[in-house]
């Protein structure tokens, strides 16, 4: 999609702190973060959610979790980390490429808001 931001960064026409990358994913820092390990692990390929994900290429989706569970150990936080996709507008959503959020270093609350 070209008017896709994560797509763009995926073609490296947009910059982002790139911290790791897989045949069918790419992870980078996210710009806005909410805690001391805050990466976005995205598929190369644009899909809007991880539903569509899911059932798009589900190897994907199991790269993209396999992923998400190896930054998040590389940056030592193995003990304790959050993985989560807001799907929809109404979850919070903003970036309509499925991307998942790694979260860590520091205590994470239950509910989240
Ligand atoms: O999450 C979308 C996330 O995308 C949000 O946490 C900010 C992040 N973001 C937006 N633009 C950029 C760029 N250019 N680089 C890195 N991170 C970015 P959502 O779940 O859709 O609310």
């Amino acid at each position: 999609m070209s008017d896709c931001l994560f797509c763009k960064i995926v073609a490296d026409e947009v910059p982002a702190e790139v911290v790791h990358v897989t045949e069918r994913t790419v992870a980078f820092r996210d710009i806005n973060p909410q805690a001391p390990t805050h990466v976005l692990v995205v598929p190369k390929a644009h899909f809007a959610n991880a539903g569509e994900l899911a059932v798009g290429d589900p190897v994907a989706m199991a790269e993209l979790i396999d992923a998400g569970h190896a930054v998040a150990t590389a940056e030592g936080h193995e003990d304790g980390y959050r993985l989560v996709f807001n799907t929809g507008e109404k979850a919070g959503q903003t970036v309509f490429h499925t991307h998942l959020h790694v979260l860590a270093g520091r205590d994470l609350t239950w509910p989240p808001g």
